[in-house]
């Protein structure tokens, strides 16, 4: 039988040579997960789905799932004694755990929560950050993407796949019917090229011109300047899209659009956008707002929003330099 998730992150932990403690964050993480996993499947059995009648800082209402999930991912860190912190989507700010702990840990509990009732694919969305000296401040929280020790998601789909970077290389392990993490594939690699791209398409004409232009050249196909036809897909969750384009490649955005000027896009920068930017990148791929690399982007607040732009590198960078002039 291939690895399960503790022995191969203390086989990685001692060949990279991992700072003390930042595999039993990511154990915790995924313990968690396992325990999301359980209510996820449950569903309607155990009460489980529908509104919790509750908001959150993001103006958005709050599945009870959404918040036994938060509730979840809080008992399993606030357990470990080298979290220092917490930051999650549902909280409106930091969480301090223990004084004397090294690592700070962001997440997006629930991602894809619009999901949760129709039985479509959501998943948890986690980034781990070294804890800086002196006293937890806001501030700690407020490093760029680079910073990251760890990030990662649970997919909770047709599998529950595990999808872990310790910025060498990507490793996937897939639950067990025993309930355990077990390694089933190691850095997949994202073509440079692609002809499937995913947007809400919905949102067309709140998009900035160049992004209207580059949609517009893809459905343009095979009649426009990119001579190949473009397959789409939108399955509103994240996760289930960066999964597959780290499995088949493709093009995911988030453009900025005009609906709400204070929000430059719909994801979040420290949960969602560094995370899966930095597994992108580790697969080979790009991610950008349209203008620089989202893990070179100084956080200003820890709720922060951005547009997004990741996957096939090629395909990235051609949709950024649109935007240059702009
Ligand atoms: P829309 C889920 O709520 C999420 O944050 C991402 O997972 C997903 O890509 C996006 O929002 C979907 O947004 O506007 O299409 O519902």
């Amino acid at each position: 039988m291939s690895l399960l998730l503790a022995d191969y992150l203390q086989q990685h932990s001692q060949q990279y040579q991992l700072p003390a403690g930042l595999t039993d964050v990511i154990l915790s993480i995924s313990q968690a997960c396992l325990n999301i996993n359980h209510e996820v499947r449950l569903g309607a059995l155990d009460n489980i789905l529908g509104s919790a009648h509750t908001g959150n800082i993001q103006g958005e209402e709050q599945k009870k799932l959404d918040v036994l999930a938060n509730q979840l991912m809080i008992d399993a860190l606030s357990a470990n004694p080298a979290v220092a912190g917490l930051a999650s989507e549902e909280e409106d700010t930091f969480v301090s755990v223990h004084e004397e702990g090294n690592y700070l840990v962001l997440f997006d509990p629930l991602d894809g929560s619009s999901n949760i009732d129709v039985n479509i694919s959501i998943g948890t969305i986690f980034s781990v950050l070294p804890k800086p000296k002196g006293t937890l401040t806001t501030e700690h929280f407020l490093q760029n993407g680079h910073q990251q020790l760890a990030s990662g998601y649970v997919l909770y789909g047709p599998q529950t796949i595990l999808v872990l970077t310790l910025k060498h290389g990507i490793a996937l392990f897939t639950l067990n019917q025993d309930n355990q993490f077990q390694l089933t594939q190691q850095n997949p690699a994202i073509a440079e090229t692609t002809q499937e791209f995913a947007i809400n398409m919905s949102n067309q004409r709140h998009w900035e011109a160049p992004m209207q232009q580059y949609i517009a050249e893809l459905l343009a196909g095979k009649t426009g300047v990119r001579g190949k036809d473009y397959n789409m897909r939108w399955v509103a969750s994240m996760v289930a899209e960066v999964h597959r384009i780290l499995m088949r490649g493709g093009i995911f955005s988030y453009p900025k659009d005009n609906r709400d000027p204070a929000k430059p896009g719909k994801l979040r920068l420290m949960y969602e956008a560094n995370p899966m930017s930095l597994l992108i990148e580790q697969a080979g791929g790009a991610a950008t707002n349209a203008h620089e690399d989202i893990l070179s982007i100084q956080p200003e607040g820890l709720h922060q929003r951005v547009a997004v732009i990741l996957g096939s590198k090629e395909e990235v960078f051609y949709a950024t330099a649109k935007h240059a002039n702009n």
